[in-house]
């Protein structure tokens, strides 16, 4: 699959990740999977804190970098992958391979169940502390070369809290996609 090809199934969006109607929305998540703030209290309170807690503790924590998966719940999404990205404190620390685990992890997970289409937050990027333009050309960078090598995907959306955030997430964007 051509780099053009594969930047026709990239959307970024502006809004609530928790009101997509996808196979899977990925939440950014502790590596307790015990909740939180932020996108996964968000998440939490849509899914049904009650069911969706006790789903997560069966699945007895997540390393950073991975992801797990488990029903969407009450969530128009069918599933959701919660995946643990890096507490950022320099850049120096492992955390852009960090970051980049979390976007591949996630996407085989969603291939392994056999979904074909994924919505990302941008991961890291709250209370994890993140650089966000560094972060968003990493979650990009990432997806688009999953995306050519794994074709059953049809479409992945980024989800930006933020009109400032989805502002400077389409810019970062257009500069890979006219680089590609
Ligand atoms: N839809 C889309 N994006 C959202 C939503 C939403 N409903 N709500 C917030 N965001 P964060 P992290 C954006 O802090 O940095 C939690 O307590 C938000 O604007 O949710 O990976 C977990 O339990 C930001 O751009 O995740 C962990 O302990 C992005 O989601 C920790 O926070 C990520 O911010 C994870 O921190």
């Amino acid at each position: 699959m051509t780099a053009a090809d594969v930047w026709q199934k990239i959307r970024l969006l502006q809004g609530d990740i928790t009101a997509l109607d996808v196979d899977a929305i990925v939440n950014a998540a502790n590596s307790q999977l015990a909740g939180g703030g932020g996108v996964d209290g968000a998440i939490h309170r849509a899914a049904g804190h009650a069911e969706l807690q006790a789903a997560c503790r069966a699945l007895g924590g997540c390393d950073t970098g991975d992801a797990k998966i488990t029903p969407g719940f009450n969530l128009p999404a069918r599933y959701i992958i919660h995946t643990v990205g890096p507490v950022y404190r320099d850049g120096q620390h492992g955390e852009p391979e960090q970051l980049e685990s979390c976007y591949r992890r996630s996407l085989t997970v969603a291939v392994k169940h056999g979904l074909r289409t994924v919505a990302f937050p941008a991961i890291s990027t709250g209370v994890f502390g993140y650089p966000f333009a560094d972060a968003t050309e990493t979650a990009l960078r990432t997806t688009t070369d999953f995306l050519r090598k794994h074709e059953t995907i049809t479409g992945v959306q980024f989800v930006f809290f933020s009109p400032d955030d989805h502002a400077v997430a389409k810019s970062v964007a257009d500069r890979l996609a006219n680089m590609a």
